[in-house]
């Protein structure tokens, strides 16, 4: 590590001043820095090397994204990815926070140190041992970027700083958050990760997903996809072309990708996923509007690290107005038909000595209804964790099988490497020709020997490191073909409870502390009780919870009830609670 040379290169990315001369501080939100894009040079310059020197503590490549997801076009940011593949570890962001705000050579230097101390090295728990344990390689990090027009530059200054301390850069260009996670996952194994290796692989299982398919009706195979005018559009192109080749009887699944242009201040704007989640709405470009309701809608936001799917309201009553099928419909279709697969596998004995804990992980965001048919219905373990990826990922890691999925789209299902072995071993047993189960019948057998090379192909059409909202359209595309279900059947899987999500702007957010998977408020004092006794007043099904934003100065305010008209009334209650207790700014809501 070059650390000199590092601290000497910065001077040619000044951090930046606000108007008062101060300079700008910059901090770590829930996922990367993310600000406006001509103001973080600085900050992409340090957190090269903070890819670096993670690469060189762990012995392993790292990765860095350029984008801020699905904010305006003039913001971008910075994610950065851990050796395994993951988030970055929570421990670090406040290094990186540290680093990106060192207001000179020494600072930055301290910061750089603190990094390199043994006890804050925090290494991924499944961490292959590095390749060359005793003598660890160079420093090593991936680099990406989304379609702003701040990209290349940032991602020039990206290079220059991990290049700077001693690292080599492999500059993938365009890619989605999620592909270069997966490049990272990749690499970590010794496994093929340039992007032909990754479409490839989600083709081929989805191909395999459908090899028992139901569903020969075309409109049923067709999906409209509203690509946010992000990184999405070229690459769901780009794992169409692979599928369409990975098909030997024509294509499977035709997507007609809309919202693709890219043409100046057009990425995010009135359509993508965190449009279409938060308004309730169609996308405003794109010609939506003229869709009947039959025809099977999906939302990718502008880093294509998730997707909600939506069609218009079968009633017609508002033109633009859209029945979601959200992060939790997503989990509960996939959590379905894996306690499906499972069951169906049951005579070849394959998982039941111990047997497999499957789980499904939420936030405090998820519909209550998509909770108790999970629960109640499926019987699936549903467990709840802190909003943001780097929190849900740990979690699923605890089951053998864990989906997770926030509501806004955010998420994937995890196999564990314990699990995966598993699979392998019982289609090595089916493939010798061991029938496993006993008692059973043929055509149990077949069944279940279907149903066992389904999940093994659904390990290879879910993206292992991280939510990906193009290997999420490809998992629920072929669980529906495979069910042979449209959006109607997957929708009467539970009616949502109506609900809100709404913002309250306070003087200092942080007097808000949480616990209880921040459903829970623990001050300001009262504030809770008073929440209570508003989600009292509502009757049996009424929830509502406050919690600051990690990425916004403004408290979010969730709200549901049995009716709409008593969702928005609590959300509307709750608001003028934290209003009162927190120091709300302007008008009382
Ligand atoms: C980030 C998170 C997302 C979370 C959101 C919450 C990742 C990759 N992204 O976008 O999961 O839902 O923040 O924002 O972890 P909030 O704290 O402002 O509600
Ligand atoms: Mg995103």
């Amino acid at each position: 590590m070059d650390v000199d040379a590092f601290v000497a290169a910065s001077d040619a990315y000044p951090i930046p001043t606000s108007p008062d001369g101060a300079p700008i501080r910059f901090s770590y939100g829930t996922a990367g820095f993310r600000t406006r894009g001509d103001v973080l040079a600085s900050t992409v310059f340090r957190c090269g090397a903070v890819a670096a020197v993670r690469s060189a503590v762990t012995g392993r490549a790292t990765g860095i994204v350029v984008t801020a997801s699905h904010n305006p076009e003039r913001d971008n940011g910075v994610k950065l990815v851990d050796c395994d593949g993951g988030m970055l570890p929570v421990a670090w962001e406040r290094h990186a926070e540290a680093l990106a705000n060192a207001p000179g050579w020494d600072a930055m230097r301290a910061a750089i140190a603190t990094m390199r101390t043994p006890a804050e090295a925090h290494l991924p728990k499944h961490a292959h041992p590095p390749a060359h344990a005793a003598d660890p390689p160079p420093p090593h990090v991936f680099l990406a970027r989304d379609t702003r027009p701040t990209g290349p530059a940032l991602a020039a200054a990206a290079k220059a700083g991990a290049e700077a301390i001693g690292a080599s850069v492999t500059d993938l260009g365009l890619m989605t958050t999620p592909q270069l996670h997966y490049v990272v996952y990749a690499s970590h194994r010794g496994w093929p990760s340039a992007e032909a290796d990754y479409f490839a692989r989600l083709a081929r299982g989805f191909r395999r997903m459908v090899a028992g398919g139901t569903n020969d009706d075309d409109e049923r195979r067709s999906i409209v996809v509203d690509c946010a005018n992000g990184v999405g559009a070229a690459k769901l192109a780009a794992l169409a072309e692979a599928i369409g080749q990975s098909s030997s009887d024509g294509c499977v699944l035709s997507m007609d990708l809309r919202n693709v242009a890219g043409e100046s201040g057009s990425l995010n704007n009135s359509v993508g996923a965190d449009y279409v989640q938060k308004e309730k709405r169609a996308p405003a470009h794109g010609s939506f509007e003229t869709l009947g309701p039959s025809q099977r809608c999906v939302s990718v936001d502008g880093d294509a690290d998730r997707l909600v799917y939506f069609r218009k309201k079968p009633d017609g009553s508002n033109e633009n107005s859209v029945e979601l099928f959200d992060g939790d419909k997503i989990a509960a279709l996939v959590a379905t038909r894996v306690a499906d697969l499972l069951r169906r596998c049951a005579p070849l004995n394959a998982f039941d000595h111990p047997p497999l804990r499957v789980g499904v992980v939420q936030t405090a965001y998820a519909n209550g209804a998509s909770t108790a048919y999970i629960t109640n219905v499926l019987g699936v373990e549903c467990a709840c964790a802190n909003t943001g990826v780097k929190f849900l990922h740990p979690e699923a890691e605890k089951f053998d099988v864990g989906v997770y999925f926030e509501a806004n789209g955010h998420g994937t299902a995890v196999f564990s490497d314990a699990t995966i072995e598993r699979i392998d071993a019982a289609i090595e047993r089916v493939d010798a020709g061991a029938d496993g189960g006993g008692r059973s019948s043929i055509e149990q057998c077949t069944d279940a020997v279907a149903a066992l090379r389904e999940l093994k192909a659904m390990t290879e059409a879910i993206n292992p490191a991280v939510g990906d909202a193009l290997s999420g359209i490809l998992v629920v595309e072929a669980v529906l073909l495979a069910k042979g279900w449209g959006l109607t059947e997957w929708g009467n899987m539970y009616a949502d409870l109506p609900s809100r999500q709404v913002k309250v702007t306070v003087l200092d957010r942080s007097v808000i502390s949480v616990t209880n998977a921040e459903r829970v408020a623990v001050t300001p004092a009262g504030m809770q009780a008073a929440i209570d006794q508003a989600v009292g007043r509502h009757g049996a099904h009424a929830r509502a919870f406050a919690r600051p934003s990690g990425t916004e100065d403004i408290v979010r305010v969730y709200a549901e009830a049995a009716t709409e008209a008593g969702a928005a009334e609590l959300a509307r209650e709750v608001c003028g609670i934290v209003y009162d207790f927190a120091g709300g700014v302007g008008d009382r809501p």
